[in-house]
């Protein structure tokens, strides 16, 4: 059913309670400094999630962003990531020390593991710990396949409140079992690197779905990963891409549309398919 009242503020509620909002904004590859300008442009035009991680080494830019732009904590939704080399349970209190204190924050809102790595689990045990104290409102995972879900679902009272990971109409036939299994377990998926990083926007299917809506192919894979109730985070580092980005509650894909975006079987995938992985 698709949601007609999206807006830019709309939030999801996720499997404790916490609301993110559905559109954020992904700083992966705006390196150190290079984050700064588009965070506060982003802040400016609306965004109010941001994500980071210690391995894009922009935690300090982005805090100084969130806090020269004056849009109060309540507001904001941030997220960041625990990196594989700070796996285990005191690297990880450790690392999450030192990610508060770049982003100058009191607590996160969101803290994920970045990759299911060895000691995933001692990492998971040290984010408990963190969520029981209320210095991050909600834990989860990224990259995770179904095996690694199962692994904390049968280990864990606690459950990832999110799995993000690489979607996009490319690569959704290939991952619809982990959206299932994510659909079925009140795991939120989150969408990373939704414009394929610029690769596939010239696909003539979205291309020409795109001229239909009178919007750009960017806009339409941000439009088809809300509609399929994804919290997406497209990343720009362009005042007017990431205003494009955000121009996406005005219009609504067709399910016809939809099914032809979903249907595009190009197999094209930037990052690992973890699926593999022990
Ligand atoms: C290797 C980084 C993937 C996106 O978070």
């Amino acid at each position: 059913m698709i949601n007609l009242e999206l807006t830019i503020n709309s939030k999801v509620e996720l499997n404790n309670g916490v609301s993110i909002p559905r559109l954020g904004f992904g700083t992966w590859k705006l390196k150190g400094e290079m984050a700064y300008n588009p965070v506060r442009w982003a802040l400016e035009i609306g965004y109010r999630s941001i994500d980071t991680a210690k391995l894009y080494g922009n935690e300090t830019y982005v805090g100084k962003a969130i806090h020269d732009s004056k849009v109060s904590r309540e507001q904001l939704f941030i997220t960041t990531k625990v990196w594989d080399s700070d796996l285990g349970y005191q690297k990880t209190l450790k690392a999450f020390d030192t990610s508060l204190s770049k982003l100058k924050l009191d607590y996160i809102d969101l803290y994920l593991i970045h990759w299911p790595r060895k000691l995933r689990n001692e990492s998971w045990k040290a984010m408990v710990e963190l969520y029981e104290q209320g210095r991050v409102k909600a834990i989860g995972v990224a990259n995770f396949a179904i095996k690694h879900l199962k692994e904390f679902l049968n280990k864990s009272e606690i459950i990832p409140a999110i799995n993000q990971f690489e979607l996009h109409p490319l690569l959704f036939s290939q991952q619809i079992k982990l959206i299932e299994f994510c659909k079925n377990n009140e795991i939120q998926i989150e969408a990373y690197s939704p414009l394929t990083h610029g690769k596939k926007l010239n696909n003539p299917k979205i291309k020409s779905i795109a001229q239909k809506y009178d919007k750009s192919p960017a806009q339409i894979l941000i439009r088809w990963s809300l509609q399929h109730d994804f919290v997406v985070i497209p990343k720009s580092g362009k005042k007017d891409h990431i205003k494009e980005n955000a121009e996406v509650f005005d219009f609504k894909i067709s399910e016809k549309d939809m099914k032809e975006l979903d249907s595009l079987k190009e197999r094209f995938r930037l990052l690992y398919n973890t699926s593999t992985w022990d």
